[in-house]
């Protein structure tokens, strides 16, 4: 068994410029400049992470290359690919769409780059070069939909990677997990009315966009029961997260029974991070990360593909990076989450009875999974 692992210093290199936090800086406005929240620290100090632990030398390096333009717009319109140019070559850069989502002077390459090495990972895993793998990639992909980009996203690096698979690999069938604290709902309105792809969010309720990400958006006309929501409440941690793995997302895998498996990983629900309330640990993302590899050994060869999305803590979200690849590589370096004795209080927080109803009550939306086919057999 091997893991595959993307990178490239040019992820480091999308610039999105001098916002204070969210907010562009505008100082007659009041809003001084300082440094935007999705900067490149959090990963690149992941990356060095798991070059100096060890683990590198245990992955198969898989170089990127940049998306091509038929490859971008077999999810998106070709206006909004030109958007994203003619941003990027603005002197000072410009924004991809909802004012959030800030695009660097070149970042439309470079956002091509982070596309095209999920599109190269998710090849060789087809090919059983590796069993699986991962792509610690910038600019994050999840909220882009196909003629926006928002929430820091330009290009839907996933959403891009999918339609590859179906269209050049003969994997027709893709179920996307998206445990970014944030609603995947790029993703989610790309797919909505596909039944060959399910997607299946668990986020913090109303965190991000606002007003989405609702367990009633359920997918439409034949995708209908392959969208799947799970609106966590502020605050749900460990024994949260696992009862939704448990009661709703390995359920729902087996049931779809994919051919690949995609994640769209992003870390901010951890414990420490600034842009949502969850509290997971890295030990939580091992322990997610494990049922998951479990279920791609299960149902389809073992074949999950991991992209980064958010996370924003640059001194935790290595550790979650870690783990979760420690994991996905089915091995552990001698770094060990440093930060265990801090969280070990969060992390022992029981599974609420308000958390428990919301995921009881996503866990009823598993059985639509194919059931107009089931019913439909003879
Ligand atoms: C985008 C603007 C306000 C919240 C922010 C969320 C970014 C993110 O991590 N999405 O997954
Ligand atoms: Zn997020």
């Amino acid at each position: 068994m091997t893991t595959g692992y993307v990178f490239h210093p040019e992820y480091l290199w999308h610039d999105t410029g001098t916002s204070a936090g969210l907010l562009p800086a505008n100082p007659p406005a009041g809003i001084q400049p300082a440094v935007h929240i999705e900067n490149p620290e959090a990963k690149r100090r992941a990356h060095e992470l798991i070059h100096v632990s060890g683990l590198l030398a245990e992955l198969t390096v898989i170089e990127p290359r940049r998306a091509t333009m038929a490859e971008l717009l077999r999810v998106h319109t070709g206006d909004h690919v030109q958007h994203i140019k003619t941003q990027s070559d603005l002197r000072g850069g410009g924004d991809a769409g909802d004012g959030f989502s800030p695009v660097g002077p070149g970042s439309y390459a470079i956002a091509r780059l982070a596309a095209g090495g999920l599109i190269e990972l998710v090849t060789a895993v087809a090919r059983g070069e590796v069993t699986n793998g991962y792509a610690l990639t910038r600019p994050p992909g999840h909220h882009a939909t196909a003629d926006l980009g928002m929430g820091f996203c330009l290009f839907n690096n996933i959403a891009v990677a999918a339609r590859h698979a179906q269209a050049e690999l003969g994997l027709t069938r893709i179920a996307i997990v998206d445990w970014d604290a944030h609603h995947g709902n790029g993703t989610q309105s790309i797919f909505y009315t596909d039944p060959n792809v399910l997607t299946i969010s668990l986020h913090q309720a109303g965190c991000f966009p606002p007003d989405s990400g609702w367990i009633r958006e359920n997918g439409a006309g034949d995708g209908t029961g392959y969208t799947i929501n799970v609106p966590l409440p502020p605050g749900t941690g460990h024994a949260g997260y696992l009862h939704a793995m448990t009661e709703i997302v390995l359920p729902a895998l087996e049931r779809f029974a994919p051919d690949l498996i995609l994640l769209a990983n992003g870390f901010d629900a951890n414990v420490f991070d600034p842009m949502a309330r969850q509290m997971l640990t890295a030990d939580s993302y091992r322990a997610m990360t494990r049922m998951l590899t479990d279920a791609a050994d299960r149902l389809c060869h073992g074949r999950l593909v991991a992209a980064h999305e958010g996370g924003y803590s640059p001194f935790y979200v290595p550790y979650c990076t870690l783990a979760f690849l420690e994991e996905l590589a089915g091995t552990t370096t001698r770094v060990t989450d440093p930060l265990a004795a801090v969280v070990a209080e969060y992390a022992a927080e029981p599974l609420r009875p308000h958390q428990k109803a919301v995921i009881d009550e996503a866990a009823q939306l598993v059985s639509r999974i194919g059931a107009h086919e089931i019913a439909a057999a003879p």
